[in-house]
């Protein structure tokens, strides 16, 4: 995280190999909209980084299931600024989306991980997340770099746009704060090891989650799924009575992402409706506050910070918590079955 933030806040995200956004000929200034393209949990990164984007910037911006892309006819114009969201860099469905989106003439960067990777290459542009090696197979530690970069490329073009400059820089310090944020969950470890166990034995988990931390909520059950093999959904807060909620029980672990950012208070009302059907409430809040913790009956606490911010530290007792659940089951943690570390078929 400390190497996809250094040097970047300038506001000139090129680096070494890459271009970076800066150096490009062509006018940021022109692009009317963003499509994030990738797979899996680079999927949930771009779509943090959605938000990030219209809040911060004030420019459309979607997500695409690169999966999808070549399967529908992708209205990409040369007005559109289309970044390639890969660890790998080697992922075929997103490759071939880049492949797509650069014959129709968009702006296309990468968003990579792997240096020289073939994503990287053919993009031509873009950002190295410097995460360095992803080791075990569920990607960690490059969804938080690609969040934070994605952060800063909002911010980058949020400049003039969106926010004044004294914003702008508000922004940029809180996101040089993130190590110091992430080492305050990582640091709860063993507290997150013991509240693992009391939900390790299900054989169904759910994640909530609103605003910019539905995404979270997405991200958060896939790693359990990945390395716990635990069948666990993430749901918009607000979706779970649209069907879901009918497969509460006594027991069930709900994961509730109910930090204070906006739309907390809701939320809040969808954890007790969950609590009404007998669910185990797991809350992921706000250091000290006593409220939300009042609605849960395990708490994680996560330090006050800007809430697009929030999502990383969110993210990262996310992780730590399906580490533990994983370990708790005997399982397989860095080398999980059936998954591979990339998929370039
Ligand atoms: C995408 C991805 C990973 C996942 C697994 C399989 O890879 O879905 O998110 O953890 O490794 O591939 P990438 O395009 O980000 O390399």
């Amino acid at each position: 995280l400390r190497n996809a933030i250094r040097g970047r806040l300038d506001f000139n995200l090129g680096s070494s190999v890459l271009s970076g956004m800066g150096s490009s000929a062509r006018d940021l200034a022109e692009i009317q909209r963003v499509v994030m393209v990738g797979c899996g949990t680079s999927l949930h990164a771009g779509l943090v980084g959605e938000y990030a984007f219209e809040d911060l910037a004030d420019v459309h911006a979607e997500v695409q299931q690169a999966a999808e892309f070549r399967y529908r006819n992708p209205l990409i114009t040369r007005s559109d600024l289309v970044v390639a969201i890969s660890q790998s860099g080697e992922t075929a469905d997103t490759l071939a989306a880049v492949r797509e989106a650069n014959q129709k003439g968009a702006f296309v960067m990468g968003l990579c991980n792997v240096v020289g990777s073939t994503i990287s290459r053919e993009t031509g542009r873009g950002v190295y997340l410097h995460a360095g090696p992803e080791i075990s197979v569920a990607s960690t530690k490059a969804f938080t770099c690609q969040v934070a970069v994605l952060l800063m490329m909002a911010l980058k073009l949020g400049r003039g746009r969106r926010f004044s400059r004294e914003e702008g820089t508000r922004l940029a310090r809180e996101i040089e704060r993130l190590p110091e944020l992430v080492e305050k969950v990582v640091t709860q470890s063993a507290r997150i090891a013991d509240i693992a166990k009391r939900y390790a034995d299900h054989e169904h988990t759910f994640f909530i989650g609103r605003g910019y931390l539905y995404p979270v909520a997405l991200e958060g059950a896939l790693k359990l799924k990945e390395i716990s093999y635990i069948h666990a959904e993430g749901y918009h807060a607000a979706e779970l009575k649209h069907g879901p909620i009918a497969l509460l029980v006594e027991g069930t672990p709900v994961i509730a992402l109910a930090n204070d950012i906006p739309g907390k208070d809701k939320t809040l009302g969808n954890v007790e409706e969950c609590r009404a059907r007998g669910a185990r409430i797991l809350g992921v809040i706000t250091e000290g506050d006593h409220e939300a913790a009042e609605f849960m009956d395990d708490v994680i606490e996560i330090p006050a910070c800007h809430p697009l911010v929030s999502t990383i530290p969110t993210a990262v007792a996310l992780q730590l918590l399906s580490y533990h659940i994983a370990r708790h089951r005997g399982c397989e943690i860095d080398q999980p079955r059936n998954l591979a570390k990339s998929v370039t078929v």
